[in-house]
């Protein structure tokens, strides 16, 4: 019999928009695990194309949660990181992972933008230290914009080509050590996908590259991956699950209807993910 997998989530919750814990915990409860949520804040929306959200930080909680599971013992098989909102909450990240990371695989997903820019409250303190909290990544997730906040390099566009992303590869593995997965990655009009970089070796994973951009695309593929993963994929396996899922999300949104900040209607491809993890 094998136990039950825990994961540790250190990530907000959007109350509309679908990305973080609204994304992580369906996606991740449903491909078997528990998922033990740390929220970091709580907003009305996400942060990009809505106007007027509400934001309440939770920094003050999340010491006293973590020093509560301490005290009875509480263990987890991975760590994951998405939207931290202050500096503050990065130091409490990398804490976390000193008590809790021992024997576990601490995924990073450093979001703190897209498209080139920095989302909404983050500036160029809070990318370093990010890079800092990076260090600590078993896997680490960062979209190409922030791939590049992360190494210093100017922002290499939605097409890039393969020596910039090697470039990139070697960058962020000299920052995390362990595997690192660029989303994101194009290099023409027709594939979209990841690059897959450990231990000096860079591989890639493409899909059909779709017209339209989603809001949350992130949170899901980094769920996804961290989900296979847990199944024990290997990192070019998992990222192919990832791949894979984040576009039949996208298909599956450009049919049933979704503008694109309202994110993916993964929900309805739940099955897909479960195939795909081949647990049906
Ligand atoms: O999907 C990334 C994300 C997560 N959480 C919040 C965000 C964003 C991106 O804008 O605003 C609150």
């Amino acid at each position: 019999m094998q136990k039950q997998k825990k994961i540790a989530a250190i990530n907000d919750i959007s109350c509309i928009g679908k990305c973080s814990l609204t994304v992580a915990l369906p996606l991740l409860s449903a491909a078997g695990f528990e998922v033990c949520p740390l929220p970091t804040a709580l907003l009305s929306t996400h942060t990009g194309d809505f106007k007027g959200y509400t934001f309440m930080d939770l920094t003050a909680q999340l010491s006293p949660i973590a020093n509560h599971w301490k005290s009875f013992g509480a263990s987890f098989d991975a760590v994951y990181s998405g939207y931290l909102g202050s500096y503050k909450q990065l130091e409490f990240t990398e804490s976390f992972i000193d008590d809790f990371g021992k024997n576990a695989l601490t995924l990073v997903d450093p979001v703190m933008a897209d498209h080139g820019r920095l989302y909404a409250g983050f500036d160029m303190n809070f990318v370093k230290g990010m890079k800092a909290l990076c260090e600590k990544a078993d896997v680490l997730v960062p979209n190409i914009t922030e791939a590049c906040f992360l190494t210093d390099t100017p922002y290499l566009g939605e097409i890039q080509n393969k020596k910039d992303i090697e470039t990139l590869c070697e960058k962020l593995c000299a920052i995390c050590g362990g595997t690192v997965v660029i989303t994101g990655v194009s290099f023409d009009a027709e594939k979209m996908g990841a690059a897959v970089c450990f231990n000096g070796k860079t591989e890639y994973v493409f899909s059909d590259k779709l017209d339209i951009v989603y809001h949350g695309t992130g949170d899901v593929f980094a769920s996804a991956l961290l989900a296979a993963l847990l199944r024990d994929f290997s990192s070019e396996d998992a990222a192919r699950v990832a791949v894979d899922f984040v576009c039949e999300c996208i298909k599956q949104t450009i049919k049933t209807s979704g503008r694109s900040h309202y994110g993916v209607n993964f929900e309805l491809c739940i099955k897909k993910l479960l195939e795909l993890l081949k647990i049906v």
